[in-house]
């Protein structure tokens, strides 16, 4: 539900001034260091980038899921690697301790994600368990006031950044299942706590990954989320309830973009004499990519406005993180046809988002364990 239209619009209109502004004119640079410049970070904690979602009580701003959805469109109109810095403190980097968080953990953390003080990274993946993250082998064991951490975490975002992780690990090594699993907040810094190379990867330069490493990691029993062992894999999923949403949404606003540019192309692009855009085949490039981008757009609002009315919504964030990144895709391999041979070059950018984008239907759960959350939703509720 959104509260105040005015207010809420003045937040797009600043978004999107900002990204068109700043963050656009940076984005080839940013792709060339592989680099954010520090006046561009310090620009979006001003902006209060960091807090969106974070509870106003906590110094953020508090936006509902709808809200932050038509804010995520705007942000997703450049290189996702902008959005990546700041969107895990709203979503799966403090969503843990928003969700299920005591109160003291979100009185100590929240003030300071909310400001971008420090970046809040989420530490579930490892090296032999991905799509089955309930096989997770990181252990937390019990010694006094403490827990002891080792493992090994991979594929982290933000993880060179952090301040803080959320780290899901197995407390209960008797339960090889879900209910072994407990959440823990680890301070970057914390001895025990070593972090790998930055990864190599294909795309979203400027964002980074990196292992994070737990040997004889002590860290406060205080900082087991809810004070409660056994519901991490829980808290996991409801975090990635949201940040599947936020996927989809930022789907929809890279996918804008890229059809933005491909259209122009279109119009100014003369061949056999006029423009391309006056072609039919390039026109139902256009048109498919319209119509499944303004579907994506609704499913998006909708799951949202669910979330914001306290409604369950495993199965619609799924069906929109499906939808939305495979659309978005699509809508990628077609803006490098429309752009023909100057999609393919660098100078063009849109071979760049071609390369982003491919992340949106992997990570935060594959296209295949979206399907998975699906269907398995649907024998359920039918039987
Ligand atoms: N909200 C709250 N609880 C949830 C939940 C959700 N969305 N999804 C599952 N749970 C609960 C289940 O209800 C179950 O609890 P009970 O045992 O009390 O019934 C428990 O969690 C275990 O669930 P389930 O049996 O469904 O777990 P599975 O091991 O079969 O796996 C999938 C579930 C595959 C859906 C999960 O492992 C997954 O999402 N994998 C992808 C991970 C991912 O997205 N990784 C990306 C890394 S983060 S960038």
């Amino acid at each position: 539900m959104i509260r105040d239209q005015e207010t809420l619009n003045l937040l797009l209109d600043t978004i999107s001034r900002f990204v068109r502004e700043r963050l656009i004119p940076h984005e080839a640079i940013v792709a060339d260091t592989d680099r954010i410049p520090d006046e561009l970070i310090q620009e979006m904690r001003e902006l209060g980038l960091f807090g969106l979602s974070i509870p106003e009580e906590h110094g953020g701003m508090g936006l509902t899921m709808e809200e932050e959805v038509l804010a995520t469109f705007e942000i997703g109109y450049t290189s996702p690697c902008f959005r990546s810095l700041f969107a895990t403190n709203n979503g799966i980097g403090g969503q843990g301790i928003i969700i299920d968080g005591s109160d003291a953990q979100k009185a100590h953390y929240l003030p300071r994600l909310a400001t971008g003080e420090i970046i809040g990274s989420f530490a579930l993946t490892e090296p032999d368990s991905g799509s089955d993250a309930a096989s997770l082998r990181t252990t937390a064991v019990r010694d006094g006031d403490f827990y002891v951490l080792n493992g090994t975490k991979r594929y982290i975002t933000n993880a060179p950044e952090a301040g803080i992780f959320t780290v899901m690990a197995r407390t209960d090594p008797t339960k090889k299942s879900a209910d072994g699993i407990s959440a823990f907040i680890v301070e970057a810094g914390t001895p025990g706590l070593s972090l790998g190379p930055i990864d190599k990867k294909m795309g979203q330069k400027g964002a980074h990954i990196c292992d994070v490493i737990f040997e004889d990691c002590r860290i406060p029993a205080a900082n087991l989320i809810g004070g409660k062992e056994g519901v991490g894999f829980k808290t996991a999923m409801k975090v990635l309830d949201k940040g599947r949403i936020n996927i989809a949404a930022v789907s929809v606003g890279v996918a804008r973009r890229m059809l933005d540019d491909a259209l122009r192309y279109a119009c100014e692009r003369k061949q056999f004499g006029k423009p391309i855009a006056e072609f039919q085949l390039v026109q139902a490039m256009l048109a498919d990519s319209k119509a499944e981008l303004y579907a994506a757009q609704c499913m998006v609002v909708d799951a949202a406005r669910r979330r914001d009315q306290g409604l369950d919504v495993g199965t619609e964030a799924a069906c929109a993180k499906m939808f939305a990144s495979e659309m978005c895709g699509r809508v990628a391999d077609r803006a490098i046809q429309i752009f023909g041979g100057a999609g393919y070059l660098a100078e063009y950018g849109i071979e760049r988002f071609y390369r982003d984008v491919r992340l949106f239907r992997i990570f935060e759960g594959t296209t295949q364990i979206q399907q998975l959350v699906i269907a398995r939703n649907m024998i359920r509720e039918h039987s």
